[in-house]
């Protein structure tokens, strides 16, 4: 054991938290209570020093991030979910709908920079037929072939299931054919029943995300899978989400990433409730995600919603990833973040490194990688 090693121990045990730092050592998985306490105990320090030893085991040094382009299709939404900023109704000043041709002229001039992935989620507009859906992802590939397409939420696929008068087989088939590679994770907010119906109530429930998530995955689909914190959600409330998760995950296996995602209040229902969240929160967040989720491979720090310099330092605290460059990512910033729209790669990869830690390029399926030197 190295010095470092028996000050870390020392940090841990004296925190209180050998019991768990045992579990750790021997990879046995994390109890509900065990999430519980990590999440309410004072010593922030010595529960990051946990997380990172599972990181580390896991990922060495290795931080990864992407070349990607967010492109959020529409932001008219059927829905009116307490804690979103983006979504309009038909015929708000603001409201907007991307054609194929669209998304085709947007991506086109990258066809022969180094993007490798557009990420495409969107609100459910009441009109779209399910061949728009098809289209975009088409046009997507029609403009840049070697694009990897991660799009659709469970809550668009779960929509695009049903108003497509087609077999599930069949519309994963298209989906596939079309070009879809892979999806994100988002919709899924707090999988309980009672921030379901406090926030997010016409939306699809938390057993029927996990049903989705289920579906996708049978069908031979990687995912990610998120978490929205930071608004009404209770410690427990969390900790359950984590667990369904993580039980989905030993039943299919096919999530890639969990990405925490920090709400941002402004512009919202419950703007005059909710706080931004803080550093220290985030960064509680980003451990407790790593040490109770032993078996998702990856964990983001998304710096959109938890700002560049709260995400370098995440890495310290159990995040292997970055996400990427994003560029006009909206969702977000129409609630207020702080995050600039883009980072470019130099600034990922300085963010990385000046935290001491090694910036590797990867794909969105974490296929192919890179190690970025500069
Ligand atoms: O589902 C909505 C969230 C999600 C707010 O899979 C908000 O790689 C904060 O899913 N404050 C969409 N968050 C984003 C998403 C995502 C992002 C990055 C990477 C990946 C991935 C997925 O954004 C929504 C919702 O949970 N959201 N409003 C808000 N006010």
């Amino acid at each position: 054991m190295t010095p470092s090693q028996d000050l870390e121990n020392l940090l841990i045990d004296r925190a209180g938290l050998g019991a768990i730092r045992a579990k750790v050592d021997q990879g046995l998985r994390l109890s509900f209570e065990d999430g519980v306490l990590l999440y309410e105990h004072p010593n922030l320090m010595a529960v990051g020093a946990l997380a990172n030893r599972l990181r580390t085991r896991m990922h060495g040094k290795k931080t990864y991030f992407n070349i990607n382009l967010h492109l959020d299709y529409t932001n008219i939404c059927i829905y009116s979910c307490k804690f979103c900023a983006f979504a309009a109704k038909p015929g708000e000043d603001r409201a907007y709908l991307m054609s194929p041709e669209d998304i085709y002229e947007r991506i086109l001039p990258l066809r022969d920079s180094e993007v490798s992935e557009v990420h495409m989620v969107a609100g459910i507009h009441p009109e779209m037929g399910y061949e728009y859906y098809l289209d975009i992802i088409r046009a997507a590939k029609r403009a840049k072939p070697d694009i990897h397409v991660k799009a659709f939420t469970m809550v668009e696929i779960d929509h695009l299931l049903k108003i497509s008068g087609k077999s599930e087989d069949q519309v994963f088939e298209d989906l596939r054919e079309a070009g879809l590679g892979s999806c994100p994770g988002g919709g899924a907010e707090v999988l309980t029943t009672r921030i379901h119906k406090a926030v997010f109530r016409d939306k699809i429930s938390p057993e029927e995300w996990l049903a989705c998530a289920r579906k996708v995955q049978e069908h031979g689909f990687k995912m990610n899978a998120t978490m929205l914190y930071g608004h009404v959600e209770r410690v427990k409330e969390r900790v359950e989400h984590l667990v369904r998760l993580r039980e989905l995950q030993d039943e299919c296996g096919g999530f890639m990433t969990f990405i925490p995602l920090a709400f941002w209040p402004y512009n919202t229902a419950l703007e005059n409730y909710g706080k931004v969240t803080t550093g220290w929160n985030d960064l509680r967040q980003v451990a407790v995600s790593r040490l109770m989720l032993d078996n998702f491979p990856n964990i983001k720090a998304y710096w959109v919603m938890m700002t560049p310099k709260v995400a370098q330092t995440a890495q310290a605290f159990g995040a292997n990833d970055l996400d990427g460059t994003v560029t006009e990512e909206r969702i977000t910033h129409d609630a207020g973040t702080s995050a600039p729209m883009e980072l470019p790669k130099t600034e990922l990869v300085h963010l990385i490194q000046a935290a001491g830690f090694e910036p590797v390029l990867r794909d969105t399926t974490y296929q192919n990688f890179e190690t970025v030197k500069s």
